[in-house]
């Protein structure tokens, strides 16, 4: 408990808005894929760590993103790229093996995956629950954070997901520009991402957006922005 502790502290001293730590065995039980192949299993433990984003940039979002929504989402991932180099370095000092996992690199474009789901490990990680629009909630700043993960075999102590607070709530639902996400929610995890999201709908309006002038990335941030758990008054309870 002292060493996960000690970890926690020091992730927050270099800029980690949340962090905690997932147990890897779940995802090795059950085959997760990851890209290459095997990356996992090495590790036993991935520490999950988000930023947050800045509430004026979100709230200024409308039906497309903005430019300073571009920059803002480039810093971000430059910080938190950071940040894990900072993480696995001192892990490695410490004597024990670690791996960052980039922020926000696609490793295959056509089907749109990374190497390791930031959100898989964020939810195990208690970091946030997986809301209806597929992102991860965190009671503290909603979905207006942005993640990353550092996996290790160093002996930590696993945290574990969170309660899902979405309940009746369409506000994600209803604000989507291209009516992707179904209103579902998992009971325990989405089997896949089409049982939340029309996903063909989701990717190819990112795509969109990413020819704008000023946007060059595949970003939106409506679903982000609309989450009540995200804005500075939230929902009770
Ligand atoms: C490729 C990509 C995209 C693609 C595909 C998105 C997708 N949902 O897969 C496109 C271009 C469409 C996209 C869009 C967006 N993206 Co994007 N994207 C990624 C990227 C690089 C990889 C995602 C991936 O591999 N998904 C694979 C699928 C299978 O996993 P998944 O979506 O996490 O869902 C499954 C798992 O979570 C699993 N699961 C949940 N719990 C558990 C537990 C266990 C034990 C297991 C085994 C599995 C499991 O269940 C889900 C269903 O199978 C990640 C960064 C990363 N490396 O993770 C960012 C990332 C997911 N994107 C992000 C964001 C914010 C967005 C956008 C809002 C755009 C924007 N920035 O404005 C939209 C929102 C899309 C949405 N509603 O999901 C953030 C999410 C932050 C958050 N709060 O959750 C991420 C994590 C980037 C980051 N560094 O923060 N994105």
């Amino acid at each position: 408990m002292a060493l996960s502790a000690e970890l926690k502290a020091f992730c927050r001293s270099s800029g980690a808005d949340l962090v905690g730590i997932a147990d890897l065995a779940p995802f090795l039980q059950q085959g997760w894929p990851t890209l290459p192949a095997g990356l996992l299993l090495p590790y036993t433990r991935a520490i999950s760590v988000a930023v947050r984003l800045e509430d004026d940039i979100m709230d200024a979002i409308t039906g497309h993103p903005t430019s300073e929504y571009a920059e803002h989402y480039r810093a971000a991932n430059a910080d938190l790229d950071r940040l894990t180099a900072e993480i696995a370095a001192w892990i490695i000092s410490s004597g024990c093996e670690a791996e960052a996992v980039p922020a926000s690199k696609i490793m295959d474009i056509e089907n749109l995956l990374g190497a390791v789901s930031h959100k898989a490990i964020a939810r195990m990680a208690g970091i946030g629950w997986q809301g209806k629009s597929l992102l991860i909630v965190s009671p503290r700043f909603g979905p207006r954070i942005r993640l990353a993960t550092v996996m290790t075999d160093m002996p930590l102590t696993p945290d574990g997901p969170i309660k899902n607070l979405c309940g009746s709530c369409t506000e994600c639902t209803d604000a989507c520009p291209v009516k992707a996400i179904r209103n579902v929610t998992a009971v325990d995890r989405y089997a896949n991402r089409e049982e939340a999201l029309a996903f063909g709908r989701c990717a190819d309006r990112t795509y969109e957006n990413s020819l704008l002038p000023g946007i060059g990335a595949r970003i939106c941030g409506v679903c982000v922005r609309a989450c009540p758990h995200g804005k500075p008054r939230k929902p009770a309870g």
